[in-house]
């Protein structure tokens, strides 16, 4: 690979200590990688080019470590910070890998689990604000079902807004600078898991004593999981001003979770979706939540990481591309032409201007006969993708 489209730290690229350390494990095989540490991930992705590293609070300490354990593990990790000049911009609680999670966390039956839920992730935004973390992420890997026999849905959805109700009070009592990213997946590992889509969780949020410090954090694969249109989702996410946090990486519709390196299996729709984050001008981390192929070793994970951030880079830089083409915006121009004719019935709402409208006339056939040269647009977006442009 040559040196053009290198990740530098204020592209703010980062990754979880769970991405690049994934060993390979699936339903149906045993781990193909060695557990890589914390401290060695650190290095690598500082050698990557990346900017931060993220983490569950188990990734970095083991659910049954000792205080003194924890306390040499996070120094330890420090350290390394320190050395290398990665950041922790987010941190996350792993509330699906214990058995106690079967069920749930904070949408468990069982009011043991829910408390249980909440303590753990109180200790666990406790670290992350101790490592710098200023978004915390949520997802609810187990509140779901695989029969509705099993939890009412309204009780979950009431059990989950007073766990994050709670959660938002302890940031502000503990005066963290810290905000809550909310990230929905339809399903996997649950049957069907609460929240499913950025839109249900985006009305969920303004159902919250505290919305304005509560935002998404919308992944590729899970909208794809779900057959939508990702870039909607996070339009829809920024114009609500939730857009948090975001998860990238790469999935093909109708698939298991799969996790792919960004942009490995639906170009036109990354292109389109790094477009939009540049073009708007969306400050946060450009998460990648994937992993590397299980066919790969420790060199393939790194060949992983950088082709993550690289692909990003020159999707960026084909977005520019797009947005400098003369015979693109020219085609963008003519589909946004506007003659004015129209200007009296624009705006806010008023007796007269709908009577007006309502007098006006227009010719239907003329306006369903126009050619949009959609195909064209969408031609040349190909060929900039293609590279002959
Ligand atoms: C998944 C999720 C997770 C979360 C992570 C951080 O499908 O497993 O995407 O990777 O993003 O738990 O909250
Ligand atoms: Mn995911
Ligand atoms: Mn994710």
């Amino acid at each position: 690979m040559t040196t053009a489209f290198q990740p530098k730290p204020e592209h703010k690229f980062t990754f979880g200590l769970w991405t690049v350390g994934n060993i390979g494990r699936d339903p149906f095989g045993e781990p193909t990688r060695q557990p890589i540490s914390s401290v060695e991930i650190v290095h690598m992705l500082a050698d990557a080019g990346a900017y931060g590293v993220n983490f569950h609070d188990n990734d970095l300490v083991p659910i049954d470590a000792t205080l003194a354990e924890r306390d040499r593990i996070v120094k330890d990790f420090k350290q390394a910070l320190a050395d290398t000049g990665l950041v922790v911009p987010m941190a996350t609680t792993n509330l699906f890998t214990d058995p106690a999670f079967k069920d749930g966390a904070f949408t468990s039956n069982d009011p043991n689990v829910r408390a249980y839920a909440l303590q753990k992730t109180l200790q666990a935004i406790d670290l992350g604000v101790e490592l710098g973390a200023q978004i915390y992420v949520f997802w609810g890997g187990r509140e779901g079902v695989e029969t509705d026999a099993a939890k009412n849905p309204l009780a979950a959805i009431q059990r989950n807004r007073e766990a994050m109700n709670f959660l938002c009070e302890y940031a502000l009592d503990q005066s963290y600078d810290l905000k809550f990213a909310l990230e929905p997946k339809p399903n996997e590992p649950r049957g069907d898991m609460y929240n499913a889509t950025v839109g249900h969780m985006l009305a969920f949020i303004e159902t919250l004593d505290h919305p304005e410090m509560v935002g998404v954090n919308p992944e590729v694969a899970h909208e794809h999981m779900a057959g939508l249109n990702f870039l909607h989702g996070v339009a829809q996410a920024w114009d609500a001003g939730k857009l948090f946090h975001i998860d990238l990486n790469d999935q093909a519709f109708g698939r298991y979770d799969q996790d792919f390196r960004f942009g490995a299996v639906n170009l036109k729709t990354a292109f389109f979706l790094v477009k939009f984050l540049e073009d708007v001008g969306y400050a946060g981390s450009r998460h990648f939540d994937a992993h590397a192929y299980r066919t790969e070793d420790y060199e393939g994970v790194k060949d992983f990481a950088r082709g993550c951030m690289r692909t990003y880079l020159i999707l960026k830089e084909k977005a520019a591309q797009w947005n400098a083409d003369a015979e693109i915006q020219a085609l963008v121009a003519e589909i946004n032409a506007d003659d004015g004719s129209t200007d009296a019935f624009k705006g806010a709402y008023s007796r007269s201007k709908a009577a007006a409208l309502k007098a006006a006339t227009f010719d239907r056939r003329a306006l369903g006969a126009r050619g949009l040269s959609y195909e064209r647009l969408d031609q040349l977006t190909v060929e900039v993708l293609l590279g002959v442009r």
